[in-house]
């Protein structure tokens, strides 16, 4: 009984762990099919994006090809050759002043101008009597990201590299799509590619959009020559444009170089080459912008010591800072010096990153005069950033965190919503780079690679904001351009963090200034009253027009004898100087804080 019971036992969990056992089985080769049933369909995806497979894409093939047959036959012989602007008639120009509206960009007009128009040749003549050895330069993978680039421009710039560009210098040209959305530049991109243009121009295209700094690390991974040369998707390139560059890394291989960027004009296409000298290099601003200023003086007589051209004007020029656009790097330096921070997402900040790195950790960071290259500005950025963050800001957060020391104050005192910014991240790694190849403080590259740059809380006798004692109104640039001259305004003080636009210093040299801009007073016959006129200044030296505090706490341009007053305004309204009255209250004006 208990044999036999024992035996029924053990037959029973046999035939129990059976079954289970043929379920686990049935169940394995279940999902075993079910999964290469999905691998099948991928694959099937694959084969069917990928043209020229079998008869059931002639079909597209051919529809691609009557687009771009098309495309030719829309383009205007001549059209826009050598740099001219040009104009449309009836229909295409009014679609093309709504594109302008919309996009920034006359998408029409660029569509009926040839892909091969010829740029105009603004170099200046000592650059054209230059002569290069093509057999012994070093060779350069072209880069260009783009995202729902125009399709027009794009391949533009392409061909415009290609023609430009001596095939023994030009190893290839990758073309990076950061998960554009436009249909244009899919299918029929690759079709034009694989038909109409040669082996060396490459698509990469990634599957998730990356932003532009994590794009471009992703193509220069691919590159293969000696020199990366970073460009926009919205360009043209003038004759000889690669020589004069390749020439100088051969020559100094931490040497970060840009060409002249030439203004294209965005409703017309006019190339503007805007005289052969008067080109401007980088600087910045102490809210983490990119800004243009001329070459100071200083950098003139560098140039005269040192530089082996006899026209001082075809000299690199050193330039502190770089637009970030368009350059040229040697591939193996870009990965030595730590290529870019790749944790910096979308757009922006990164250019003044890669500048003081170079610049702080042994490298120089150099304008080309003979090489000229020219981009479409548009008025606006026509794209969203994903999840509409303010990547420019938390990129330069980390930028700042990392490469400014002490300095970093300065641009807190500009974006004080930026500090402690919980969106920055962890820059521990870019900071051990900086350990790493043993790269010199900020104040070095204040000191020694832009001593003209105004500090606002340094040699002056008082900063901050400017507020009048009688009613709560402060000096305000009213976020007017600096680039040129703009009457002072007041605002409505900020509390408690001064904001950019309030900020002002009295320098010792009793210059009143923001950090663009000097405080001048409006030439007028009636001197009753006259506008505060901001002029755009880098050194205080030159300014002929000095202020002064008053023991009464006026502020007296000492030139007329005027002083500041806030009688009679509103929050927006201009400030004026008038007749001085230490009487009255609306003369009294006191700054945020003492100098040091
Ligand atoms: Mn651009």
């Amino acid at each position: 009984m208990i044999l036999r019971g024992a035996v029924g036992f053990r037959r029973n969990v046999y035939s129990k762990i059976l079954i289970i056992l043929i379920i686990l089985i049935f169940m394995f080769y279940f999902f075993k099919n079910l999964n290469t049933n999905v691998n099948n369909s991928v694959a099937n995806d694959i084969l069917l994006s990928d043209k020229l497979v079998d008869n059931s894409e002639k079909n597209k093939i051919n529809e691609l090809e009557l687009l771009i047959r098309a495309d030719l036959a829309k383009q205007e012989k001549g059209l826009g050759d050598n740099g001219q602007g040009a104009d449309l008639t009836g229909d295409a120009k009014e679609k093309g002043e709504k594109q302008l509206a919309t996009i920034a960009l006359n998408e029409e007009l660029s569509e009926h101008i040839s892909y091969n128009r010829t740029p105009p040749d603004g170099r200046h003549p000592a650059c054209r009597n230059k002569k290069y050895d093509l057999d012994n330069l070093l060779t350069t993978s072209v880069i260009i990201i783009f995202y729902n680039e125009p399709y027009s421009v794009l391949v533009r710039t392409v061909h415009s590299v290609l023609n430009t560009a001596d095939s023994r210098l030009l190893k290839e040209i990758i073309l990076v799509d950061d998960a554009s959305t436009n249909d244009e530049l899919k299918d029929k991109l690759d079709y034009y590619v694989k038909t109409r243009l040669p082996n060396k121009v490459k698509i990469l295209r990634l599957r998730n959009r990356l932003g532009l700094i994590r794009a471009r690390l992703a193509g220069a991974r691919l590159a293969k020559a000696d020199v990366l040369f970073f460009l926009d998707a919205h360009c043209e390139c003038m004759k000889q444009w690669l020589e004069p560059i390749l020439e100088r890394i051969k020559e100094s291989r931490t040497s970060v170089l840009v060409p002249i960027i030439d203004v294209i004009e965005a409703k017309n296409f006019y190339y503007s080459t805007n005289g052969y000298t008067d080109y401007q290099i980088g600087g910045f601003t102490w809210d983490g912008h990119f800004d243009w200023h001329d070459i100071p003086k200083s950098e003139r007589e560098r140039q005269k010591r040192e530089c082996k051209e006899k026209n001082i004007d075809i000299c690199p020029s050193y330039s502190p800072t770089m637009a970030g656009g368009l350059f040229a790097i040697s591939r193996e330096y870009f990965w030595e010096i730590g290529s870019y921070d790749e944790q910096m997402d979308g757009w922006g900040g990164e250019n003044l990153e890669m500048s003081f790195r170079v610049w702080q950790c042994g490298g120089t960071l150099e304008t080309i005069p003979c090489s000229r290259v020219g981009h479409i500005f548009r008025d606006f950025h026509p794209y969203s950033f994903p999840d509409n963050r303010d990547t420019h800001g938390i990129n330069t957060l980390r930028m700042a965190v990392v490469w400014m020391d002490e300095y970093i104050d300065l641009f807190y005192l500009n974006r004080p919503d930026l500090k402690n910014h919980p969106g920055m991240g962890d820059v521990t790694h870019r900071k051990v780079l900086r350990e790493k190849l043993h790269c010199k403080s900020f104040k070095w590259y204040m000191e020694n690679v832009y001593p003209e740059k105004f500090i606002p809380t340094k040699k002056v006798l008082a900063y901050g904001r400017l507020a009048s004692l009688a009613e709560n109104l402060c000096c305000d640039t009213l976020q007017q351009n600096a680039d040129k001259p703009y009457n002072l305004g007041v605002y409505a003080c900020f509390r408690p963090e001064v904001t950019a636009s309030q900020l002002l210093s009295l320098t010792r040299n009793n210059v009143l200034r923001t950090e663009r801009s000097c405080a001048t007073v409006q030439h007028t016959r009636d001197s009753s009253q006259r506008f505060v006129v901001m002029v755009p200044c880098i050194g205080d030296d030159e300014v002929s027009d000095n202020w002064n505090i008053t023991n009464s706490k006026q502020l007296k341009h000492i030139q007329t004898g005027l002083c500041l007053d806030s009688s009679d305004l509103s929050t927006k309204n201009y400030v004026h100087v008038t007749t001085c009255n230490s009487g009255v209250k609306s003369q009294k004006w006191e700054f945020q804080h003492e100098g040091s």
